[in-house]
Parts: C-alpha cells; structure tokens; sequence
C-alpha cells in the first residue's frame, strides 16, 4: 500500500473513531476541503457538505477540481451498485468504485457507500435466484461488499428505496422472495462486515411528514427496539422549485428523536427550463431551507447534493424539459443556489458590488440594430454579466443582458435616439453604479419590404393574452429563413409559441421561424406563428418589427 493510501486509511479510521466519539455518524474529522469552500464551512458547523460523482466524470479536470476542494465529502453515485459490484453471481469488481474512492481519500474527503441492496440497477440474474437461496445471496453480497469498504466508508445506504408511496413495502424481488425481514437481515450482514460505518436507510420523498416517511419511522423504531443495527436514515431529497415541504426540520427532528442520524443524502432542486432569474432566486431560497434544516438538527450530519453541476445532472433524461437542479451551472459558474447555501453555513455574504462599467460606444448603426461595447469592470469575487439599459428621460429600461462586456442590439426602431448605460452584476446580484451614456440615432428605415399584422387579444381574467403574427414579404425576392424582432413596452412575456421558436433575455424578442415555415414568397408571400403571453397594467402592441435586420411596416 502507497504511502498515501495509508495515510488516506489512516484518516478514515481516525475520522471513524471521532466520529463515534462525537456521536455525529458524519462530522468530517479528517475532510479538508479548501478555506471559505461549502465542505469547510459546514465542517465548521459540525457537518459535512458533499457531491455524488460518477466515473466517466473523472476525465473532466475542470470538474474534478471543483470536485476535490469544495466538498467534504464524495457519494459514489453508480458504481457501488450490485450492477457494478457483483454482475454476475459471486464474481465482484470494485475497480471504477476503488477509483472514487481513492480520490476522496487522497484529498481527505468521507465517503458514503451507496447502496447495497437496491431493486434498481440490480444484475438480472439476481431475479433468477431461487427463493430459497435469495437470502444467502443477498447477505453473501453485502458481505462481500462492506468488507471491501471496510474502514473506507463512513457510512452504508443499506437498503434504498423500499417503500411505496402510501407506506407499504414496495414488491422488490427481495421483498416477494424473502419477505419483510430481508432488510433487517441486510442491515444485520452489513453490521457483522465493517462495525465501523454507520448503516443507513435511504429513501425519496420521505423529506416531510406523510404517510411514506411515517411507514419508515415505524421501521426504524422498531429495529432500534428489537435491537436491530440502523444508525441513520437518508433522506434523498430530489426536489421540485418551490416545494421544499414545510415539515422538513419536524420530520428530520422526528428521526433524531429516536437516536438516530439523518443525512440530507441525493439533494438537487429542480425546475421547469429554461432558467431565469426569478427561478434562479426561488431555487436558492429551497436550498437555503434545507440548509437551514439540516443546522437546526443536531443529529442531522451532513448533506450531500446529487451532483454539483448542472452539467452531469441526471434530471433531464428522466424528467424531459426540467433540470438546472444542481448548485452549479453546466460551465461550473456558481449560481444563486451555491451562494445560498454557503451564507446559510455562515459565509460572509459578498456585498461588493462590481466596479462601474466605462461608457459604451456604439459602431455598425442600421435602422434596427447597433453593436456596444465598454470597458469591463472588475470584482472581488468576480464579475457575473452586464444589464444593458435605454434611458429616457430619469428611467432606465433593460434592454437586455450580455455575459460580455459587449452586446448587439436588435429591434431597434428606425430613425430613433438611444441613450444606452450599462451596469456590471456579480454572481451575488450586486449591482454596480451606470456607466455614462452613450447617444446614437437609428438610421431611417430601408424603405421596408415587409408588412407585419400583430393582433393580441386578452384573456378575460386579465394577465394573460394570446397573439397571432403575420408576416408579408412585399418585397421582389423570396425569403428563405426569417428572425422577427420586436420590443415590447410594458414588461410583457412570451411564455409559450407555436409556428416559430424564440428567445426573449428581456423586452427585445426575437422569434425565428419553424423548420416548416422558413420561406415567404415574393411579391405577398405570407407566413404566420402565434403566441400566449403575460402582461400586468396594460399590453400596448410592440411599435416596430425588424424582419431579417429590417424595418417592417405595421398593417
Ligand atoms: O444518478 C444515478 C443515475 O446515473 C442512474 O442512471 C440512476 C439509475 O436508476 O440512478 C441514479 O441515482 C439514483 C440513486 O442511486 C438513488 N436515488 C435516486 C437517484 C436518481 O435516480
């Protein structure tokens, strides 16, 4: 054994043994994450902060650098599985897991084993066992596995995911050819192979009080009354924006009462897509609770967020148009979420705004676009984007918004000043002072070979409206692919269109045409696409489309 790997073995023993001193199942005694990261800030509140991570991941440095210093501690998230550890009766490889592992332990991080017995990801041959040797199977296969782990584990996912919904035992093979006592005898086999690791639990949706979550507190009670070795429950916690449920802490608090731990194990938050701001601010709002949960609880140990990027999240191939769950986004910039959770684990909030952008220039003027550019500003922690606004009289409108210190207008109106200031943001929402002003003048319009019908009607509840869109080419040559642009005045959304894509960063609009509707003849060719959309006071129509870069006339 390398030098490193006995110190690595060394610290996970230590740690285990501080750890059973200490009461916590999880404290990172031996973790080093780097200073202010989220593993060292909950490791100065008692608990660890950590990532799942998967194999293939590991070629990816940028990745593995955030990996390796901001967390405390790693969750194998694939390759423990029976799947990979036993994929054919009794011959084991721990190869891809031994990787993860010795990472973790090279750069001072715990480890979570996860999971031993699970009816997902499970080999098929296991199905094919005959009752009577299920159980023998099963205990040979833990015990295999724990031993391997040995003194590398802090603690073991024992059984996953082993209830239904209403509370009842979900019908896994081991379930129908054991019976209800396989997951004692499982957590009895795990205890017998490393009496170090503290033995887990894990479940979804048992975060608050319900009939799922009460059926495993029955369970747990009752193994710690007849003697059965459990030490913690997992609680998965794969979320949904804006529904972290109120009864998180009471639940968590429920389970400690019985002198057990709790992990925050798998947490991601997901939402529908795209990303915005407001979600972004709801998504860091979930995690701060869950933070704040888990610090309320003192058995509560440590949490473990399924992932860190949004990058490798596994939500997008199960739950198609959702995602962006996950602390990071997928080029590793840290969102809202992350700053969220470090402020909750006691950071000091960054309230540096960024320094003030310099004035913009304006160059390549036409009737509806003109390209800006400004000297960046610089930041403490790091300059975020930039919020591109028109200033008319004392009220500065955002335009839009640009990750560069650069950006191109579009959907100007022709013919028109434009006074334009900017302002630099960071990754905490600091805003910086405007910059000056830069003054231009559209050129007038190129005569317009194309005619625009908008006409929006209103819902009548208010708030919403829907809108029909027409485009005539009026001019002598055929279009082949077309981009509409437009700005709307009062704060209006598309939030849904058919017959055209869109983008909408903020007022400026642009929809661009379907697969099937790129070509508008010469001479009165028409296509046309349509669109539900939000507004609150009023919903005046846009005053000018650009088509292609060009002005449009109004029908
Ligand atoms: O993240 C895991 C993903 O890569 C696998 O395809 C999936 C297979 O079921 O399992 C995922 O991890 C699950 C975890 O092991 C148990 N709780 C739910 C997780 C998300 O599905």
């Amino acid at each position: 054994m390398s030098p490193q790997r006995q110190f690595g073995r060394a610290c996970a023993l230590a740690a285990g043994l501080l750890l059973i001193a200490a009461g916590l199942g999880g404290a990172p005694a031996m973790a080093d994450p780097a200073p202010g990261s989220l593993g060292a800030l909950a490791a100065a509140k008692g608990k660890f902060f950590g990532s799942a991570t998967d194999n293939p991941e590991l070629s990816d440095a940028p990745y593995v650098q955030i990996l390796t210093t901001e967390f405390g501690q790693i969750t194998v998230g694939n390759t423990m599985k029976w799947q990979y550890t036993e994929p054919a009766r009794g011959q084991f490889n721990y190869s891809q897991a031994d990787t993860i592992v010795n990472l973790a332990q090279s750069n001072g991080q715990l480890v979570r084993g996860h999971t031993l017995v699970w009816h997902n990801q499970l080999p098929s041959w296991v199905n094919s066992v005959p009752n009577n040797e299920l159980l023998g199977v099963m205990r040979n296969h833990i015990t295999h596995e724990a031993t391997h782990f040995r003194g590398k584990v802090i603690h073991w996912d024992v059984v996953n995911e082993a209830f239904e919904e209403n509370g009842t035992r979900r019908q896994t093979v081991f379930q129908q050819k054991i019976g209800d006592s396989y997951i004692a005898e499982a957590f009895r086999a795990a205890r017998a192979a490393d009496p170090g690791a503290k033995l887990y639990y894990n479940d979804y949706n048992i975060e608050g009080i319900n009939a799922k979550s009460d059926a495993v507190y029955n369970m747990v009670r009752s193994f710690l009354q007849q003697g059965i070795p459990i030490d913690g429950v997992g609680m998965q916690a794969h979320l949904i924006l804006g529904q972290v449920p109120s009864s998180l802490q009471q639940n968590i608090q429920r389970f400690a009462d019985l002198g057990l731990d709790v992990a925050i194990t798998e947490l991601d938050i997901r939402m529908n897509l795209p990303r915005d701001t407001a979600k972004d601010m709801q998504q860091a709002d979930d995690y701060r609770r869950v933070v704040n949960a888990c610090l309320a609880v003192t058995r509560c140990v440590g949490i473990t967020v399924w992932d860190y990027t949004d990058k490798y999240s596994w939500i997008p191939s199960v739950f198609p148009g959702q995602g962006a769950a996950l602390p990071y986004d997928e080029n590793f910039n840290k969102k809202p979420a992350y700053h969220a959770i470090a402020n909750a684990l006691g950071a000091t909030p960054d309230t540096t705004p960024p320094s003030t952008p310099g004035t913009p220039s304006a160059s390549g003027i036409t009737s509806s676009t003109a390209s800006l550019m400004w000297t960046a500003s610089t930041d403490n922690v790091g300059v975020a984007g930039y919020n591109i606004y028109r200033r008319q009289g004392t009220t500065d409108t955002l335009l839009t918004q640009s990750n560069a210190n650069s950006t191109t207008l579009t959907g100007l109106t022709p013919n028109t000043q434009y006074q334009i200031v900017v302002r630099a943001r960071d990754a905490a929402n600091n805003l910086s002072a405007t910059s000056g002003a830069v003054t231009f003048t559209t050129l007038p319009s190129a005569g317009g070979s194309c005619r625009v019908a908008y006409r929006a009607s209103n819902w009548g509840g208010g708030g919403g409206f829907t809108a029909e869109v027409s485009i005539t080419n009026t001019g002598p040559t055929a279009i082949n692919g077309w981009s509409l642009v437009w700005t709307f005045g009062n704060g209006q959304r598309v939030s849904y269109m058919w017959n055209a894509s869109y983008t909408q960063p903020a007022a400026t609009v642009t929809a661009t045409n379907a697969s099937y509707n790129g070509s508008i003849g010469a001479n009165g060719g028409t296509q046309s696409f349509g669109f539900n959309g939000t507004f609150s006071g009023g919903n005046p129509n846009p005053t000018a489309f650009a088509l292609n870069g060009t002005n449009c006339t109004i029908a």
